[in-house]
């Protein structure tokens, strides 16, 4: 099949760039290397060495004897562009990643929650609408987000997307008054975000129902939990091929950072209480879903098919404990930057996948051992000043802070 993977030079789009290749899928990566550009504004960097993309995906070419195409579109702007790329490379399928993915980085000020807006709003609808003006019949499966429901119970497993719904209605179809009877939905799951980058992922969720409706696009829609792990089968065989490892206080994702700061000597930075209950899925499994998914694409006129990509939930502080325990790190619960609950439960539905046939790789010390030798291995490239979350949810918060970066930063984009 051929794939075409927008942002596949980013944490998830490069292992999942890998792995299609890997199986022998004719792939080539959309990127505007945005997220090289958002490290230097912020003066942070992936914490492991990673090699250009022409690097990539010439050390890619050596290791596997295998060709990937690469294209630098910004597809929230250069709408001809990436509608002239459909045409000519004709994919049967594209993995949309390329979104600006930091809740944090989102909420730092008015000109990142507008960056962060226009561009996922944008690269989503600018897909959509040019795989209409194609005319070609391209699946279209797009990394969306647990977020989108929030992150708590309403006396029931948060199902895929979707959740049935009774009304009294006191009409029937023509408008005329009747007695009073029940009636059944279907609507997608009340969307709940906690962030603006989380936002974007509900608006996107209603621009995929829409064209799915209006034309009859087949779309899947991946609400994905919190990845951690940092190598996969195929980012493991070359130094040159290494995956990102975010750290910092933007970008580093709860598990990943807490296992890097354990590997660095950095107590473990636990916000509020810890109690916040979320998502997760290894970095492998993430590869896999995508295979399943594509393997498994919806028909014409189907609604949006959504999974639950997860595989299972922890509380931040059992994280934390887990972490400590094993490594010896100290733990400090440090006033919470965000604004979220305190404490809060979390029950999923992921029955797509497993009945697909993934395999949970669920956490287990071997792979955090592995994260945090990882780490430890490139601890000397550690910038320990970009460890703290800075990024506050609220202007009450912002209220006695030291004056922030910037707010117009010239180098994203
Ligand atoms: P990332 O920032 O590492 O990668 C995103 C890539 O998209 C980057 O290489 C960036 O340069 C590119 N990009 C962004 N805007 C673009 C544009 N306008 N045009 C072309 N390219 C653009 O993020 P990631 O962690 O790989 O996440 C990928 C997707 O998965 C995101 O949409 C994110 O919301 C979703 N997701 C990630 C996680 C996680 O834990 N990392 C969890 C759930 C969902
Ligand atoms: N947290 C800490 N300490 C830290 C970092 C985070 O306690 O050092 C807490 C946060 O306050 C939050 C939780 O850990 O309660 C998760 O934070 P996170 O940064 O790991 O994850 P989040 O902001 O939710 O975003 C990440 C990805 C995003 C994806 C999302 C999936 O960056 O792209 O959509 O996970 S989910 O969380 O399921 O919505």
């Amino acid at each position: 099949m051929k794939v075409a993977i927008l942002g596949g030079d980013g944490f998830c789009g490069w292992p999942a760039a890998l792995h299609l290749s890997d199986q022998g899928h004719d792939v080539v990566i959309v990127d505007n290397l945005s997220r090289r550009a958002i490290d230097a504004e912020l003066g942070a960097q992936s914490l492991t060495p990673i090699r250009s993309i022409d690097e990539r995906i010439a050390a890619w070419k050596e290791v596997s004897g295998r060709q990937l195409g690469f294209e630098n579109i910004d597809i929230a702007r250069d709408y001809e562009v990436l509608l002239d790329f459909l045409i000519r490379e004709a994919p049967d399928a594209v993995i949309h990643f390329a979104e600006q993915r930091a809740a944090p980085y989102s909420m730092k000020s008015s000109w990142h929650k507008r960056y962060t807006v226009d561009n996922n709003t944008n690269a989503t609808n600018n897909l959509l609408a040019a795989i209409v003006e194609s005319g070609r019949d391209i699946h279209l499966v797009h990394l969306g987000t647990m977020g989108v429901y929030g992150y708590g119970t309403a006396g029931m497993k948060i199902p895929e997307g979707y959740l049935d719904v009774e009304v009294t209605a006191d009409e029937d179809e023509h408008g005329n008054p009747t007695e009073p009877h029940r009636i059944s939905q279907e609507i997608l799951y009340p969307s709940n975000p906690g962030s603006i980058y989380h936002m974007t992922k509900v608006l996107d969720q209603h621009l995929f129902a829409f064209y799915a409706k209006n034309d009859s696009l087949r779309i899947t829609d991946l609400h994905q939990g919190i990845i951690w792990g940092t190598h996969t089968d195929q980012t493991i065989r070359d130094e040159r091929l290494i995956n990102r490892f975010d750290y910092d206080g933007d970008y580093g994702t709860v598990l990943n950072r807490f296992l890097m700061q354990a590997a660095v000597g950095h107590p473990l930075t636990v916000h509020g209480t810890g109690g916040q209950t979320r998502a997760f899925i290894h970095l492998r499994d993430m590869v896999r879903c995508i295979q399943i998914a594509l393997e498994n694409p919806p028909s014409s006129g189907d609604r949006v098919k959504i999974f639950n990509q997860m595989t299972e939930t922890h509380r931040v502080r059992d994280l934390a404990r887990l972490i400590a325990e094993i490594s010896g790190a100290t733990v400090e619960m440090v006033p919470n930057p965000r604004k979220e609950s305190a404490e809060n439960e979390l029950h999923v539905v992921n029955e797509t996948f497993l009945k697909l046939g993934l395999k949970p790789t669920t956490l287990s010390e071997g792979l955090l051992q592995e994260v945090e030798e990882t780490a430890r291995r490139y601890a000397d490239r550690a910038d320990l000043s970009k460890i703290p979350a800075r990024s506050l949810w609220t202007e009450q918060q912002h209220a006695g802070e030291p004056a922030t970066p910037a707010d117009e930063p010239a180098v994203v984009g």
